[in-house]
């Protein structure tokens, strides 16, 4: 089964949106086996963002993400990264479909309100960056037959 990592950034958690946020995914079918709260390090920020280096938006968004505390989740499901992605909706919220989280609560690309891996490799890689192996559950839902075929 296919994890992604899911990060609801500083304005999402300054906005009071993390309960709608978290409804979206929860609404979705996807299994959150993994959540917490923390104020991100600089270190932390760098390391997540590392392929991003160098870029001009950068260190902007060093400053963004380290600014308020933020709630992280690791997701499962089938093809869990393209159905977060998809309800995540594109990085700039002013192109993302009505519907997502960013096109319904986002106007501008350096306040997008989440973050979601963009492959299942990167998944893996960033749930394994963001959670000790003994902050992840295992558990079966009563309700994945009616979701899951
Ligand atoms: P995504 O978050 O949709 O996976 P990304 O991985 O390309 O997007 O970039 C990571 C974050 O960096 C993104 O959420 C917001 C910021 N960013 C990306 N492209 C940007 C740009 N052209 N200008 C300003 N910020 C940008
Ligand atoms: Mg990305």
């Amino acid at each position: 089964m296919e994890r992604t990592l899911i990060i609801i950034k500083p304005d999402g958690v300054e906005r009071n949106l993390i309960g709608p946020i978290i409804t979206r995914f929860e609404q979705r079918g996807l299994k959150i086996v993994g959540m917490k709260m923390l104020q991100v390090s600089d270190q932390l920020a760098r390391q997540h963002y590392a392929v991003h280096e160098g870029k001009s938006f950068f260190e902007p968004l060093i400053e963004y993400i380290t600014s308020a505390p933020v709630v992280v989740m690791a997701l499962e499901g089938p093809q869990a990264v393209q159905a977060a992605r998809n309800t995540i909706g594109a990085t700039k919220p002013v192109e993302a479909t009505a519907g997502s989280i960013r096109g319904d609560f986002g106007m501008m690309v350096g306040r997008n309100l989440v973050h979601g891996s963009d492959s299942p490799e990167n998944g893996a890689a960033e749930i394994a960056l963001w959670f000790d192996e003994s902050e992840l559950v295992s558990y079966e839902r009563v309700v994945d037959r009616w979701i899951l075929e």
